[in-house]
């Protein structure tokens, strides 16, 4: 079976889970992706739903997330939150105008009795994304985070307070009442399924928070097609600062190896980087190398159709 013609769902956190994304989305068929994404960052600021990851992902795909944050759209202005600035409000979390429309439109909806997987896929349809984009949940799931000033909520640790607080902990609240979205649980079962991918996301913060909801880890194992998950560490260097951090805190050694440790049981196929072919040579795993750091839009498609090639066959 081959990854190119059959379907793949991918589980994504937002910026480098999204740039994956998008490589497998430039090279896909449209309607062959299903993108899951972690929504334990979701958070309600200013009266607004706000969803990270799914607009991250959204702004991605439709080629509209701007460049220099990875979060957030391209282009934006800041009148809104210069506004807000002048009369006292709260800034720390940042709200571009055309970005605030997003969790304005979104909320509205969600009020009015609309899930969260039906906006997310109108979003998706106005901007002209035909992957399918899926909430891990409609139910909601929080990121905690224990740490040395106490528990925090997950954008109060990492935006507020710039993951400055030590953590000794992490929970995913609501998890384990939580069902996964219906479409994800379809999307595994489904015969035409080529490859399950985990994208080289932070596997604490954004790809544990899909594998806590029950019967996620089940429904991975009992699917067709092969699992190929991609490390988000290089070298001993994690592709974003906070996920060394973590770990570290976390008590584990920052390499590639940790992670595939973390992933143990889950995965057919584990993606590494070419620096950590020695360290990662002593498993009894299949683990392939490449040059995985994804800067450019060809390293996204180069990385996609590795994970694709990967992914052939049979489990
Ligand atoms: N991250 C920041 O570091 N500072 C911000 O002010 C900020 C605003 C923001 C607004 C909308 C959105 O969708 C994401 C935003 N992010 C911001 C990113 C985001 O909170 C985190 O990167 C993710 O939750 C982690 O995946």
């Amino acid at each position: 079976m081959s990854g190119e013609k059959g379907l793949v769902v991918a589980l994504s956190g937002g910026i480098g889970g999204a740039k994956l994304a998008l490589g497998l989305y430039r090279i896909l068929p449209p309607e062959s992706l299903v993108v899951v994404a972690n929504t334990g960052d979701d958070f309600t600021h200013l009266g607004l739903h706000i969803s990270p990851d799914l607009d991250t992902l959204l702004y991605t795909l439709a080629g509209i997330d701007a460049l220099e944050t990875g979060w957030g759209r391209r282009g934006e202005t800041w009148n809104f939150m210069a506004a807000l600035e002048s009369l006292g409000g709260q800034s720390w979390f940042r709200l571009g105008d055309g970005d605030l429309a997003t969790h304005v439109e979104r909320t509205r909806r969600l009020a009015a009795g609309e899930s969260l997987g039906a906006i997310t896929a109108e979003f998706c349809r106005r901007l002209g994304v035909s992957a399918l984009l899926l909430p891990m949940s409609e139910d909601p799931v929080r990121t905690r985070l224990l740490t040395e000033d106490g528990w925090l909520d997950f954008q109060d640790y990492f935006v507020r307070q710039g993951t400055r607080p030590r953590v000794r902990e992490i929970s995913y609240r609501g998890a384990l009442k939580a069902r996964p979205h219906p479409g994800f649980i379809e999307a595994l079962s489904r015969p035409d399924l080529a490859a399950i991918v985990i994208c080289p996301s932070n596997p604490f913060l954004s790809i544990d928070p899909i594998l806590s909801l029950p019967g996620v880890r089940a429904a991975l194992k009992a699917a067709r097609a092969p699992v190929v998950a991609v490390s988000p560490i290089a070298g001993k260097r994690a592709f974003k600062g906070p996920t060394a951090k973590l770990m570290s805190e976390l008590g584990l050694e920052v390499a590639a190896e940790s992670v595939l440790t973390h992933y143990a049981g889950l995965f057919d196929h584990f993606l590494a980087d070419e620096e950590d072919r020695e360290e990662l040579s002593k498993f009894d795993a299949n683990v392939s190398f490449a040059r995985i750091r994804m800067e450019s839009l060809d390293d996204r498609e180069r990385i996609a159709r590795l994970v694709l090639s990967l992914g052939q066959g049979s489990r």
